[in-house]
């Protein structure tokens, strides 16, 4: 065994399986021309491998899912779902997307990546029966097309790390000895079905999670695998660690040796944990193979494969070392040749999936060689990217950097009560009424965005479409009753593509989907050098949306964070660097709003939560520059100037003090699903304005007017009528007109109900 890759996309090269999900979720096409969809994908995969020098069937990694890969596992080893041995469409899509009767799964955040799983609810009471003829059948269309693939599970002890207990449920970890035997059953039914490596993920044990304490952590998994790698009629077992480094963990898997061992050994973890590469080699008894993941499985920078041979060197085994990619493929576009407009030289720094396969076979070939030369091409392209890369004049601006170098110590605006006094001007109600930003993409708003971008329509006409749309929406505004009132972004697709489109120092793919969840993808902006702002991006729009209302206009930005946190981000230098640039950028954005009469400005953070460090340790760091960052776009403001941000993904529990201090006049928050448990965490101390988003915008239910001054009343009984904002919880893009102008027109009802209760009661 020499050369594998964690994992492979599945979303399909040009989205197919998109398509066909939501082609069959729409009645468009049957169950039966979904699964065939899928079939080509699968085997269109293999053979693609294969060419790409994946040779022996052991590496070819069979990690195929419809929806999300923690589902599979979890109805494949019977954690979820019912009995029968086929699991069907209709029993799989209704864990995933709900149906009338039931809510979905819930679904969060994969690691600290820009996937998201859904997330296994477990009780107590139901005995597990696993299922696992629905991946031997897989085993066997692999094998039929002359591919002895490699199974690949999410182990039992990440799985349950991952879990969430049923209501009334004990803790899911208490269960993982019925867990592992369970996965005894499906190991044994693969082992019968032929296969000769099963590949079992455990990420968990690379992060603190709140599941359990790393130390607790690292024990049940040296139970686990001790037990499971007791069985005798098993395939082969390779344990893979992607997301970071194994700490307690390292321990635990070394002394049940499974058969081989997949570490993460990217260059943003190696700078992390330097030392990593030596404990290993000292820690894994020889008998485990070490199977490397030099090759980044997460960022889109061509690998330093001379480097990546000294790693190798360091682990001590000499040429007995297989090597990988450090994560799944599942994160990176499926491959650079389908981009003809990137920037040569940017071009010839990336790689993606393909070439990243290709990387991972020449590291493998040159080490089982003892000679790069044998892979001189390969060796040849890694070299001329780290040269320009190094050399170019494209990635360093010496006036930025002279910016960001004269900035303050400390960025702080007036003190918030200072700031109060002065945004009276704004003569604002009390509950004061507003959206998050996005209204509904219409499909004429796509249609003239795809028009102009295929060169059918104008620039200059392209702009006029935006404009009527956005009078149509604030005079929709100014009806529905709502206070301050947005321009509702029609001429954004996805905001941070948006952004990075109009900033220097980021490029971005025509075709580069990355999966996000289900069948929704992305297309991740790649950031190779300084940032800065060439124009204003979004002054023209907000000043249009003002001068048709008297009403207060606020404007939109998304905040560095999170354009960070989703896009491909540089490796040559500390997130910091970029961070602070965008700060600037975003700080010259909000001066010109300023300058064009806009009193109100929104910098949205979602993702703030999204990069906090998988490892506890590392977390005050990073909220220290992210907080930093945030701060940089506001602390030039006029204290009349009102900046408001907005947070979604819930699960805000360690990052309260640090949203306090981003130290936003108004922050928004997504609550409604949480019926506003939330406040009670934030309400200590958290002094600025606050709005609870009170609609589930996530949901096509239109709210009622009653359920909705419930949950204001509720909102009051924690923040105070002269901090409470009303509002939805997320931005409206995603939804459609109909439900959105009921809905809102109930959130207005609602306000006006409890407006005059609390006036009545004053
Ligand atoms: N933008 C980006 N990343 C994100 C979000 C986002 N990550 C987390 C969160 N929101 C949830 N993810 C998504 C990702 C994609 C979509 C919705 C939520 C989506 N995508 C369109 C699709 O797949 O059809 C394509 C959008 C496009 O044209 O760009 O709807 O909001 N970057
Ligand atoms: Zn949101």
């Amino acid at each position: 065994p020499r050369a594998t890759i964690a994992g492979y996309p599945r979303i399909g090269p040009e989205r197919e399986l998109k398509r066909a999900l939501e082609a069959h979720w729409a009645d468009r096409i049957t169950a039966g021309e979904l699964d065939s969809a899928a079939h080509s994908l699968r085997l269109d995969a293999y053979r693609r491998l294969q060419e790409l020098g994946l040779r022996e069937d052991w590496a070819i990694p069979l990690d195929f899912a419809l929806y999300d890969h923690v589902l599979e596992t979890a109805l494949t080893v019977g954690l979820l779902g019912g009995e029968a041995a086929h699991i069907d469409h209709g029993e799989y899509f209704a864990l995933a997307r709900g149906t009338q009767e039931r809510q979905p799964l819930e679904m969060t955040k994969w690691f600290d990546t820009n996937y998201h799983y859904l997330v296994p609810e477990v009780a107590d009471a139901a005995p597990l029966r696993p299922r696992p003829e629905r991946l031997v059948a897989l085993v066997a269309e692999a094998r039929d097309a002359g591919v002895l693939a490699r199974p690949v599970l999410v182990g039992p002890v990440t799985l349950l790390a991952l879990s969430k207990a049923a209501p009334g449920a004990g803790r899911p970890l208490d269960r993982l000895p019925e867990l592992v035997a369970a996965y005894a059953r499906v190991l044994a039914a693969l082992h019968e079905a032929g296969v000769a490596w099963v590949q079992l993920d455990e990420p968990a044990l690379v992060a603190d999670l709140d599941a359990a304490p790393d130390a607790e952590l690292a024990g049940l998994a040296e139970d686990a695998y001790r037990t499971l790698l007791g069985a005798q009629d098993r395939p082969q077992v390779l344990v893979g660690a992607p997301y970071g480094t194994l700490r307690a963990g390292l321990g635990a898997l070394a002394s049940a040796a499974p058969e081989a061992l997949a570490v993460d050994l990217s260059p943003a973890v190696l700078a992390q944990d330097p030392d990593y590469p030596r404990r290993l080699g000292r820690e894994v008894p020889a008998r485990t193979r070490l199977v490397a993941g030099c090759i980044d499985g997460r960022n889109v920078w061509t690998a330093e494969l001379r480097g990546g041979l000294e790693v190798l060197a360091t682990l001590g085994r000499g040429a007995d070392v297989s090597v990988t990619t450090s994560t799944s493929l599942l994160h990176v576009p499926y491959t650079l040749a389908a981009e003809t407009g990137l920037p040569v030289d940017v071009a010839g720094w990336l790689s993606f999936a393909a070439e990243k396969v290709i990387e991972v076979e020449a590291l493998a070939a040159a080490l089982a060689a003892g000679d790069p030369a044998v892979r001189a091409e390969a060796f040849a392209r890694s070299d001329r990217a780290r040269r320009t890369r190094a050399a170019s004049g494209r990635t360093h601006d010496a006036a930025v950097r002279a910016r960001t170098a004269g900035l303050p110590a400390r960025v702080e605006r007036e003190p918030l009560a200072q700031r109060r006094a002065a945004q009276e001007r704004l003569g604002l109600p009390e509950l004061p009424t507003t959206t998050i930003g996005s209204f509904p993409q219409t499909p004429e708003i796509r249609r003239a965005r795809a028009d102009v971008r295929a060169g059918r329509i104008g620039e200059e006409e392209y702009a006029a479409l935006m404009r009527e749309e956005i009078a149509r929406v604030v005079r929709l505004q100014e009806q529905l009753g709502l206070d301050v009132v947005v321009h509702g972004e029609p001429e954004r697709n996805d905001m941070v593509q948006y952004f990075a489109e109009h900033l220097e120092g980021f490029t971005t793919t025509a075709r580069g989907w990355v999966q996000s969840y289900g069948s929704r993808c992305t297309r991740p902006p790649i950031l190779f050098g300084d940032v800065s702002r060439p124009a204003p991006i979004t002054v023209p729009w907000s000043q249009y949306a003002a001068g048709l209302t008297d009403r207060p206009v606020k404007g939109m930005l998304t905040g560095p964070v999170t354009i960070l946190a989703w896009s491909f981000v540089r490796d040559d230098e500390p997130l910091s660097v970029p961070a602070a640039q965008l700060g600037v950028a975003l700080g010259d954005e909000v001066a010109d709003l300023e300058r064009a009469g806009i009193p109100i400005v929104q910098v949205d953070e979602p993702a703030l939560r999204e990069l906090l460090p998988l490892r506890a340790d590392a977390r005050a760091a990073y909220l220290e520059w992210a907080v930093r960052a945030f701060r940089l776009v506001a602390f030039d403001a006029a204290a009349a100037t009102q900046i408001h941000t907005h947070l979604c993904y819930s699960e805000f529990g360690q990052i309260l003090t640090a949203i306090e201090a981003l130290d936003a006049d108004v922050t928004s928050i997504e609550a409604a699903r949480s019926r506003m448990e939330l406040l009670g965490e934030l309400e200590e101390g958290f002094e600025s304005q606050l709005g609870p988003g009170i609609y589930d915008i996530h949901s096509p239910r239109v709210p009622g007017v009653d359920e909705l001054a419930e949950l204001l009343r509720a909102a009051l009984t924690r923040v105070p009528a002269g901090r409470l904002w009303v509002n939805p919880d997320c931005g409206l893009k995603t939804r459609g007109y109909a439900e959105v102008e009921a809905a809102l027109r109930n959130l207005v009802a609602a306000r006006d109900r409890v407006r005059a209760e609390a006036l009545a009661g004053a």
